[in-house]
């Protein structure tokens, strides 16, 4: 496991699949780095079906994994973005994860938040590439995973 420093994350988000995409788990770290978050996802279990591709990813404002039958996250809402600008701006809008036959790994670094802006909020995995053009979310598909970042207390 990747660690900046030797240090513990001030914040992380344990990542699962919706119902239709159930294999999918993992995890992402948030470490407080001067001027902003260093970003550590790892995700596997992506089917087969979705094809080796990149996958939308990005954090959403919303603090619940849940939803309903068209949209099994809809409560995430939309993309953190608390200067409310256009997208891909969004202080939530992150590089998306490269599938390589089921797992993805991903570091960013990122100053448009720290780790405790976040908490509380959701990170997302979308079906498909974020074009980042599109409005508001960059036409990125389907949310098929999601996570609630919670704050590390054992810091
Ligand atoms: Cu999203």
């Amino acid at each position: 496991m990747y660690t900046e420093n030797g240090r513990i994350p001030a914040a992380t988000a344990q990542i699962s699949g919706s119902k239709e995409y159930d294999t999918i788990n993992g995890k992402a770290d948030f470490y407080d780095t001067y001027g902003g978050t260093i970003v550590v996802a790892e995700v596997q279990g992506i089917p087969e079906g979705l094809g080796n591709g990149f996958f939308g990813f990005h954090i959403h404002q919303g603090g619940a994994c849940t939803g309903n039958e068209e949209d099994a996250f809809a409560d995430t809402g939309q993309h953190y973005n608390p200067q409310d600008k256009p997208h891909p701006e969004h202080a939530g809008d992150l590089p998306p994860l490269l599938n390589n036959k089921g797992t993805a790994w991903m570091v960013v670094y990122t100053d448009r938040f720290y780790p405790e802006d976040v908490i509380g909020k959701t990170v997302v995995i979308h079906s498909k590439p974020d074009d980042f053009r599109t409005q508001p979310s960059g036409d990125s598909g389907k949310k098929i995973a999601c996570g609630v970042i919670k704050e590390r207390t054992n810091r």
